[in-house]
């Protein structure tokens, strides 16, 4: 059998199920990663687990994305993160340090190996040759108690890398080009798998730049071989022994192939408000720029921040806008200072803040009322910036430095001779900011500190047999995560906090939302196509939860908000006919009766529109085991009855 490389090490991490696509699998995790955005929550799961120590081979703990500290909450969340860090035996990577993406990257990625990562954004490991894949917390926190990942195997799209890029093109323009062709449900149901002629000519941190974007594709994982590049990274982080050669089988099979040749990319630009809103640079050209913000965990390495500094050097940003930079990580800023590109922005006019999601998730820079901000980012959607009417278009670092230069939208071809901008024989390694956890003798007397934004856990419950509820929102299609529970300076630093964040759900859609949940005690919540997508969070579903949403009724949905959902015993359904989504509206009573017994059966679903006395046939595509897991009412109950081990050959 000819395999290819996410086969392989798919494979090779099997512990339940055939690598078909479309059947329930579960893979062994070696790794796993959490961000303090999530992560106090996967920590709290995690010792609800009530294990003495993690069990993969390695957990590391990132704070990146709450870093304002505008309050207390942050600042307590951190302490939190980093006692629980070494009571359990997890890497913690303290705040100034970076993105997580970045320096899971320099200092923890092993090609061949699997993480699984509380951040949409995991799939950046991909870059490395590791099957790395997004998921909610709970996952993971299952996952460094030493059980499983269940996902239902993807089918795996080979894309053929042919030729090479032009100057001023870069691998953001590859993903760009993806996302322009296949849309942001277009990975939905897949792995991305790379390789092909063209793959040898790009560096670990631009292949990490595709693979991070492949989650706005909606992607499960994307992945890259390891090879002679990947050797070369590993060897300038001082890492070479971490190497093992990955390749596909000749003549390897895949369930679909797409080829890109690289040398007919032009530079692109995703236009407002959605990362495949994909346009050539040359069709927006002239548009003026408010803002350009250089960083995040799409493009921030080392050779992103020298292709703007190099273009910057000796001259000045437009005064018609401001450009702030968040570098990638404390290497990459500690380089850039060493090399005297630092001061080359400085003197340019860039405004350089720390090392940090920063403004990709809203935390400052917001820009002006109604503002074309250029963005090396990977979302746009509208009101993550921080202001509603702002316009967010998505560059590589080159477009983006030559808006900054223009003050308008500008293609970088006209910016000269272009260097790309080799990767560094020796990166510069100080891994002082990383906390190795403590021996077990040392961990046991750890005291986790709880300060009073971490409140206790949400209980949820098993399934109820009936469930009659008003559908307290109707929504189009693909609805983010950032829709159903906004993230920014305001709402992220109540992460863990469910009661008090749960007043935010759909604050930016509806914002009598939370009240008339709580005052209707149950409801029911209607989407159209791809619900959920975009970021992994599951506070988008434990926060309806504890308002009371018992279902969500959409004509498809995202995985990991699929999982999620599940996970917090709220019911995903979908229409079995697409058309039944008009024969339901906003304050409509909905009733399913019966539930338990349709659920272990295998009978027909339907709901039952009271209001419209219509009856609405659903299909079920929930496994064995995910069923088992709404029935007792989420996953954290599963694990914990020991299900886990009994249920799930799917
Ligand atoms: C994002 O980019 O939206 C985030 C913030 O990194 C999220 C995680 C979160 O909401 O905490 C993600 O991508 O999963
Ligand atoms: Fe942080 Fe932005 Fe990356 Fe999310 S997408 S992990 S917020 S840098």
């Amino acid at each position: 059998m000819t395999r290819g490389v996410a086969q392989k090490v798919l494979e090779a991490h099997l512990v339940s199920g055939t690598l078909r696509a479309g059947e329930e699998i579960a893979i062994t995790i070696d790794q796993t990663l959490t961000q303090d955005a999530t992560g106090t929550m996967a920590c709290l799961q995690f010792e609800a687990l009530e294990l003495p120590t993690v069990q993969t081979k390695r957990s590391v703990s990132y704070v990146d994305h709450n870093t304002l500290q505008t309050g207390f909450e942050s600042a307590d969340d951190h302490m939190f993160l980093q006692t629980v860090a070494a009571k359990y035996g997890i890497y913690f990577s303290r705040p100034g340090n970076g993105i997580c993406h970045q320096i899971h990257l320099e200092r923890f990625g092993v090609p061949g190996q699997t993480l699984l990562g509380s951040d949409s954004h995991t799939p950046t490991g991909g870059g490395l040759g590791m099957i790395a894949i997004g998921s909610g917390g709970l996952d993971v926190a299952v996952a460094m108690g030493g059980g499983p990942f269940w996902l239902t195997m993807p089918k795996i799209l080979y894309v053929n890398l042919t030729g090479r890029l032009r100057p001023w093109v870069s691998a953001k323009d590859i993903i760009l080009e993806l996302l322009r062709r296949l849309s942001v449900k277009g990975g939905v149901g897949r792995i991305l798998e790379y390789g092909g002629p063209g793959v040898k000519y790009l560096s670990v941190p631009e292949r990490s730049t595709i693979a991070n974007m492949g989650a706005e594709l909606g992607a499960t994982t994307s992945i890259f071989p390891s090879d002679e590049r990947t050797r070369a990274f590993l060897k300038a982080q001082r890492r070479a022994k971490d190497w093992r050669e990955l390749k596909p089988d000749n003549g390897a099979q895949y369930d679909e192939e797409m080829e890109i040749s690289l040398r007919e990319l032009e530079p692109l630009i995703a236009c407002p408000h959605s990362p495949d809103n994909v346009r050539k640079v040359t069709e927006v050209e002239g548009t003026k720029v408010q803002q350009v913000c250089v960083g995040s965990c799409t493009n921030s390495s080392f050779m992103d921040l020298m292709v703007v500094a190099q273009s910057l050097k000796g001259r000045h940003i437009h005064p018609g806008l401001s450009m702030v930079l968040t570098p990638g990580s404390k290497q990459v800023l500690q380089m850039i200072s060493e090399n005297g590109a630092l001061t080359d922005l400085i003197a340019a006019g860039v405004r350089v803040l720390e090392s940090a999601c920063g403004p990709c998730i809203g935390m400052g820079q917001a820009p002006p009322s109604g503002a074309v901000s250029v963005r090396t980012f990977n979302r746009n959607f509208i009101g993550r910036s921080g202001t509603m009417d702002a316009q967010v278009y998505l560059s590589s670092p080159e477009t983006a430095v030559a808006c900054a230069l223009a003050g308008e939208i500008t293609d970088p071809r006209t910016l000269g001779p272009y260097q790309r901008y080799a990767l560094p024989k020796r990166f510069s390694v100080d891994d002082t900011m990383i906390i190795t956890p403590a021996p077990a003798e040392e961990a046991k007397k750890v005291r986790v500190v709880r300060g009073p934004n971490i409140a206790p856990l949400p209980i949820s419950n098993p399934l109820p047999d009936e469930i009659k509820a008003e559908v307290l929102l109707k929504l189009g299609d693909n609805i983010t995560t950032d829709h159903i529970l906004p993230a920014g300076a305001k709402v992220l630093p109540l992460r863990s906090n469910i009661p008090k964040i749960s007043e935010f759900v759909f604050s930016g859609v509806d914002p009598s939302f939370c009240e008339r949940a709580k005052a209707a005690g149950a409801g029911v919540v209607v989407g159209g196509e791809n619900y959920g997508h975009g970021s992994s969070r599951e506070h988008a579903a434990l926060a309806p939860m504890y308002l009371g949403i018992k279902a969500v009724l959409a004509k498809s949905f995202a995985r990991i908000h699929y999982a999620n959902l599940i996970n917090f015993g709220i019911l995903p359904l979908t229409f079995a006919d697409p058309a039944d989504y008009e024969k339901i509206e906003q304050g409509d009573t909905l009733e399913m009766t019966n539930l338990l017994k349709t659920l272990r059966e295998e009978e027909p679903l339907t709901v039952e529109n009271i209001t419209k006395e219509v009856t609405i046939p659903l299909t079920c595509d929930l496994t064995p085991r995910q069923k088992e897991i709404l029935i007792m009412g989420g996953l954290l109950n599963f694990t914990k009855s020991g299900h886990h081990e009994k249920v799930g050959s799917g």
